[in-house]
């Protein structure tokens, strides 16, 4: 089974990689591979099976005189030129869960060619599912907590796999505010009204119920990639995600 890691920058993405892998490695038994597919990246707590950076390094594009993120978009065409080798090694990873770490800047994975071209290449080879992190430092307001809510949306609809929410960073305060909102979207609605005004209220009003419409089946467990918080309800979510699309029977 494949499982990607993505969200915005700082959001934990290569944490919750490296706990939720650890987790599985203890609790399950299982053999975990990890994948850093974020040419930006210094260090990861993880020892990668896969490491992007054997292609190109954004640290490597920017001694030769390009800015960060000059040097982050063409370590991506690079890479994008790579695909179907780096998709080929990570097939021929041979572990029971091969978990993916993507680059800080979500734009890079999702956006470009980058994460569409390795998910189909490796989706048509063992069961797969993204994994999209909320931060809740971003989702404390009701519209960021609408646009947070998209953005799994967008994600299902680029990559084109089962998409499992998970809101990390649960041991931080803002985490209950991101919570209340979610138990009650009407309060959702009523707020993001009284932040916005004029035009933009019908607009808010009618985001909303797209959103409550295609989360109906949304389930979002919490995790905290610093407490190990959550890692068996985010287990339980990737798998009831396959099985719903029949990937796992
Ligand atoms: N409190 C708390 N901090 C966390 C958690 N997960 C990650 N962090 C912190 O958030 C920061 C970013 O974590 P990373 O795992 O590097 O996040 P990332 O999404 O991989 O970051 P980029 O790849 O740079 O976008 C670090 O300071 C982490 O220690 C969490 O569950 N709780
Ligand atoms: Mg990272």
């Amino acid at each position: 089974m494949i499982i990607v890691f993505l969200g915005t920058a700082g959001c934990g993405k290569t944490s919750l990689t490296y706990t939720f892998g650890e987790w599985l490695k203890k609790e399950l038994n299982v053999e975990v591979s990890y994948v850093n597919m974020d040419p930006g990246v210094y260090s990861t707590p993880y020892t990668p099976s896969y490491d992007v950076r054997e292609i190109v390094t954004v640290e490597k594009l920017m001694e030769e005189g390009l800015g960060p993120n000059g040097g982050m978009i063409r370590a991506a065409e690079i890479i994008e030129e790579n695909i179907h080798v780096v998709s080929r090694k990570i097939n021929s990873l041979n572990s029971d869960f091969t978990l993916i770490d993507t680059p800080g800047q979500i734009e890079l994975f999702l956006f470009r060619p980058m994460g569409p071209r390795l998910i189909e290449d490796v989706a048509g080879y063992s069961p797969t599912v993204s994994v999209y992190i909320i931060d809740p430092t971003l989702a404390s307001s009701s519209s960021g907590l609408a646009i947070s809510l998209t953005l799994p949306l967008i994600t299902r609809l680029r990559l084109k796999v089962p998409t499992v929410s998970v809101i990390n960073k649960s041991d931080i305060p803002e985490t209950s505010k991101v919570e209340a909102f979610m138990e009650n979207t009407s309060s959702l609605e009523d707020e993001i009204t009284r932040e916005e005004a004029g035009l933009i209220t019908d607009l808010a009003s009618r985001y909303i119920k797209l959103l409550s419409e295609f989360s109906k089946t949304m389930r979002i467990v919490k995790t905290s990639a610093k407490t190990g918080e959550g890692m068996n309800d985010l287990y339980t979510l990737i798998h009831e995600a396959l099985c719903e699309c029949g990937d796992l029977m």
